[in-house]
């Protein structure tokens, strides 16, 4: 083996946000750029030679490139064996899949999930460690703190690999295998659900959509929806995954897939409709002119856990994001189980469930999953609400609204200000900061503050501390205003405003979740002067 050292100088901005490095593909295609991230990741992770390594993407543009550079380098790091799925595809569900069955020391995922592809759209890359979920801050304050004193990488001149064939090849001293994508995933959600009850229902005339937004996920709906679960053929739109998400933006919301809720909503609509994001693990449920709030979705799946065969037992707890309304709290507390709240993104949810903490995980932005996976998962949320109507015989809307009036509902929101610039984002937060004492058992209306802070986070299996988390303005009643920085955006700064407000009362479940919490959009937009900083009259998306 022939290997050469490069060159190379630090770049300054190779500091992992929320799921890992988020750039537009410019800046990934700056020569060395990528390289230096990826030596960095090698250089930490301490992978002993002749270690294996799954390695794939959500197939955006840029996907192929960047694998062949990393096959080339995993070759002159002296890795023996990587598993890539086929045209370099595999959703980050899936990747974790491969890594833990497989048994890889770890994984290289390219996505940047929901963001807009193509040449001048955006590109991504994180580690996920063995047990198959994004590594911990500490080894991302290890790649981060090694991206900036760089000097070299190592790198191999062999031909590129044939992706497109499902197979071993060598490369070099390394063996490529070159995996089908599919059907690791498929398996391991056939193991897990009621697929014979799934497929009663749709034999029974059941409709459903899922629209796959040209993204990573039509390739696994198509086979397990249709094929191996009988929905009709055209159950999976824009099925085919292209390299600029055909121009879209694959954020399973109900402003960016509107496509999708037209037809749930339209007349003749389908009993079921469900999206999926760039990467595959977001989530969105509605039923027949019916939108699941992210938070309640985790709530109900909580409560039903046990219609589905793998979790029959029971759960061993849940754990939410704290932005994540506090629905499934009310579900483990009426089950008895632990619930745990912890900062936004998936890495803080892995050594809980390594611990046999909790079962089932969740966040308000779509995401949710459970301990088959160490990631969020959409189809395998979808499937889940899939076997819980199967067993159940209720739409949607009914399963919801039951739920609603056992438990009571979280009327929840959250307002985004995207793109809005940097300084004016961290001066409200540092005025809102600065405002906690004089906020503190202050009353707006009927309306009293509890406490403010800003969330901190001890890990209960690691002591490892996370400070700097998001704002909390909580209320003597349990409602919530929370403000929080995205840690994923790659233009300017984007400002998440999350409201929550708790009401028993099935007589008022009705209202439209905007008008149950008007009094504390008033109340956040008074207190942090939202409208004069930003310049907005109004934020970019409402969920
Ligand atoms: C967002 C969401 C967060 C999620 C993260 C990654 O982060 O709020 O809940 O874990 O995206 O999701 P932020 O920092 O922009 O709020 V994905 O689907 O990009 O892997
Ligand atoms: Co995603």
């Amino acid at each position: 083996m022939n290997i050469q050292i490069i060159d190379t100088k630090p770049f300054a901005d190779q500091k992992p946000g929320t799921s890992g490095l988020r750039k537009k593909v410019p800046v990934f295609k700056q020569e060395h750029y990528l390289q230096n991230f990826v030596q960095s990741i090698f250089d930490s992770i301490g992978a002993p030679p002749g270690s294996a390594l799954t390695v794939g993407g959500d197939g955006r543009y840029f996907n192929r490139q960047a694998i062949q550079i990393i096959l080339k380098m995993a070759a002159a790091n002296r890795f023996s064996r990587i598993l890539v799925g086929k045209d370099g595809i595999l959703s980050t569900p899936a990747a974790s899949c491969v890594i833990r069955k497989h048994g890889t020391f770890g994984g290289i995922i390219l996505s940047a999930s929901h963001n807009p592809a193509g040449p001048s759209g955006d590109f991504g890359i994180k580690y996920n460690t063995s047990n198959g979920g994004p590594a911990p801050e500490k080894v991302t304050d290890a790649i981060f703190a090694k991206t900036k004193s760089i000097s070299q990488y190592k790198w191999i001149e062999v031909p590129d690999v044939n992706l497109g064939k499902v197979g071993e090849q060598t490369l070099d001293d390394m063996i490529v295998q070159v995996i089908d994508p599919v059907s690791d995933y498929a398996a391991l959600m056939e193991s897990i659900f009621d697929f014979d009850a799934i497929r009663r229902l749709f034999f029974s005339g059941f409709k459903m959509k899922f629209d796959a937004m040209h993204a990573v996920t039509g390739p696994y709906a198509v086979e397990i929806l249709q094929k191996r679960l009988g929905a009709s053929a055209g159950t999976v739109m824009n099925a085919v995954p292209l390299e600029d998400f055909g121009g879209g933006h694959p954020d399973p919301n109900l402003t960016y897939a509107h496509d999708l809720v037209e037809i749930a909503y339209g007349k003749d609509g389908p009993d079921f409709a469900a999206a999926s994001d760039g990467d595959g693990d977001r989530n969105m449920i509605l039923g027949k002119g019916f939108f699941v709030n992210p938070s309640d979705s985790l709530a109900v799946l909580a409560a039903n856990a046990t219609l589905v065969p793998a979790y029959k037992k029971g759960l061993a707890g849940i754990a939410r994001s704290m932005p994540t309304s506090a629905a499934a709290d009310r579900v483990a507390q009426s089950l008895g189980l632990a619930c745990f709240e912890t900062p936004t993104g998936w890495k803080f949810f892995g050594n809980l469930m390594d611990a046999g903490k909790v079962t089932l995980c969740g966040e308000e932005s779509f995401g949710t999953g459970s301990n088959h996976v160490r990631e969020k998962d959409g189809l395998w949320a979808v499937l889940f609400w899939l076997n819980i109507l199967a067993v159940k015989h209720q739409s949607v809307e009914t399963v919801m609204r039951e739920h609603w009036n056992k438990f009571g509902r979280n009327f929840y929101s959250r307002h985004d200000y995207e793109g809005i610039p940097s300084e004016a984002a961290s001066g409200l937060m540092k005025h809102v900061t600065e405002s906690f004492a004089e906020l503190t058992g202050k009353k707006f209306g009927k309306h009293e503050i509890r406490f403010c802070d800003d969330f901190s986070y001890t890990d209960p299996v690691d002591a490892s501390v996370s400070s700097g988390q998001g704002i909390r303005i909580i209320f003597v009643d349990g409602s919530r205003i929370i403000f929080r920085l995205s840690g994923t955006g790659t233009e300017g700064a984007t400002l998440r405003l999350y409201l929550e407000a708790y009401e028993p009362d099935p007589a008022r479940h009705n209202l439209d979740a905007q008008e149950a919490l008007s009094d504390f959009i008033t109340i956040a937009s008074q207190i942090s002067g939202l409208r004069e900083r930003t310049g907005r009259e109004r934020p970019t998306v409402i969920t």
